[in-house]
């Protein structure tokens, strides 16, 4: 970007972003969405290219990691066909979680519409047990509102039911389970109402992301949907650093929605820029009443709008600011078997891996304080804690992390008692994906947890991610149906 128009930008901003900043920001506007490979592209595509009273350059959301729910038009009515699956999904590489979504996904996939639509939704049910359907925030018939027994009869396995009523709402909603414990095993999709006017400023970029806490066991695949000890944290389905990074050209604004089924609320944090909240689970937040933040809480069952314009390149982190919220597996390096020598037996057979647990319990004195430790990815790649994969321009850095070597003491000499705490794991070319393009090396030892990056790009650099993405050939589907 030129200087002029950077000064220009910071101007616009600055001046409460006037009218007269927008049709700069038009002009190098992009259609972020790739039309989804299934059927559903048309529709999309056409609705894209101006349904009335809907602009064409209206930014459509891109959730990372998701696809879009298809539609099909019939006499007037936007009709959309749901299933309620089982669901295998992968948070990180070799870390595969048995979860439940929907059409095949978890969470499921995204439901895109418009102010004053009427629409269908034929909801089936492939559960193995009865289940229902909730329009989170929407204001509909109460026929409609999917609570099993008060409203209506529960979809039994193999069953369908059908919901249907009109939108008078925009903003950011969602859909899920009405049954607690499904809830906690993935069921929940978001669903964007755009507005019949477009919002103001207009956004050039207009992101999803779902975050989901999960408790499993050691060497399960199903959650535990009664635990309270969560040890995996997810963004669209993905542990960071897995997450896919949100990309954007600097300059653009930036709009990023966000909704927390869960039993934590998460305190979101954007590094290195200043947002103002725009929209609750409630709709649109008058102008008047928006406040600088850089960290927003976005409770259990609620939906938080943020925008800002991007004006500084950069990999920007966003993430829930828990620090319980910010690791994998909830690996802690603290105890005796950390500081034995030896370390524990990662990657070995069950009884050696799970030596801790045999002897005693999983808290006891002998044992150290983390049931999850050795176990799971973290336990995979603990070995290789001892001898990092050095890659060009990571050398430094792991030499001078204490973390990286724990088998021996820091600087000094001496051991600290508690030393060391925290785990640090490079895995770049494990994760390596065309959105991950460019960034440092060892970049990945710093996310975990519900992580994820906003990477704000000069023009080249995102038109060269692009090239890249339309050259990527996907080596394997992210999640599928159980059979
Ligand atoms: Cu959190």
């Amino acid at each position: 970007m030129n200087k002029s128009r950077r000064t220009f930008l910071l101007k616009s901003a600055l001046a409460g972003a006037s009218a007269a900043a927008l049709p700069a920001r038009a002009q190098e506007h992009h259609h972020p969405p790739e039309p989804s490979p299934k059927k559903g592209a048309g529709p999309q595509k056409r609705e894209a290219a101006g349904a009335p009273g809907h602009a064409a350059h209206l930014p459509l959301v891109e959730m990372p990691d998701l696809e879009k729910l298809p539609w099909t038009l019939e006499d007037g009515v936007k009709v959309f066909h749901i299933s309620a699956d089982v669901v295998r999904r992968e948070f990180l590489p070799g870390r595969v979680v048995d979860c439940w979504g929907f059409n095949g996904s978890m969470p499921g996939p995204l439901i895109e519409i418009n102010q004053g639509d009427r629409v269908r939704f034929v909801v089936e049910n492939n559960l193995p047990e009865v289940f229902s359907m909730h329009w989170h925030g929407i204001e509909l018939p109460f026929e409609m509102d999917g609570v099993p027994g008060l409203v209506q009869d529960p979809i039994l396995p193999g069953g369908r039911f059908v919901y249907e009523f009109t939108v008078h709402q925009h903003g950011t909603f969602f859909y899920h389970s009405h049954m607690p414990m499904q809830e906690m095993m993935g069921m929940i999709g978001m669903m964007v109402i755009h507005p019949g006017e477009i919002y103001e400023p207009r956004a050039d970029r207009d992101f999803g992301l779902i975050f989901q806490e999960w408790a499993i066991l050691p060497n399960n695949t199903v959650p535990n949907t009664l635990s309270m000890e969560f040890n995996w944290l997810t963004i669209n389905g993905k542990a960071g650093p897995d997450t896919t990074p949100m990309l954007v050209k600097q300059g653009e604004r930036v709009r990023i929605r966000m909704v927390n089924l869960g039993m934590d609320h998460h305190p979101i944090h954007l590094h290195g820029n200043t947002f103002y909240v725009t929209g609750t689970e409630g709709g649109r937040v008058p102008q008047a009443a928006w406040t600088p933040q850089n960290t927003v809480l976005v409770g259990v069952a609620q939906g938080r709008d943020i925008e800002f314009e991007a004006k500084y390149a950069g990999d920007w982190m966003l993430h829930c600011h828990l620090p319980h919220h910010m690791m994998n597996q909830m690996a802690s390096m603290v105890g005796p078997l950390v500081h034995g020598g030896a370390g524990i037996q990662a990657g070995k057979t069950m009884e050696a891996g799970m030596g801790m647990i045999r002897e005693g319990h999983a808290l006891s004195e002998n044992n150290g304080p983390s049931l999850g430790r050795g176990l799971g990815v973290g336990s995979t790649y603990q070995e290789t804690l001892t001898q990092l994969p050095v890659t060009p321009g990571s050398a430094s850095l792991v030499q001078q992390s204490p973390h990286a070597r724990h088998h021996v003491p820091p600087p000094g000499g001496k051991l600290v008692p508690g030393y060391p705490q925290d785990m640090f794991m490079v895995m770049d070319e494990m994760i390596s994906k065309p959105e991950t393009h460019g960034l440092r090396a060892s970049w990945t030892a710093g996310m975990m947890g519900m992580m994820t990056l906003v990477r704000v790009l000069t023009p080249e650099k995102y038109d060269e991610i692009q090239e890249i993405k339309r050259n990527w050939k996907e080596q394997k589907p992210a999640t599928h149906i159980h059979k």
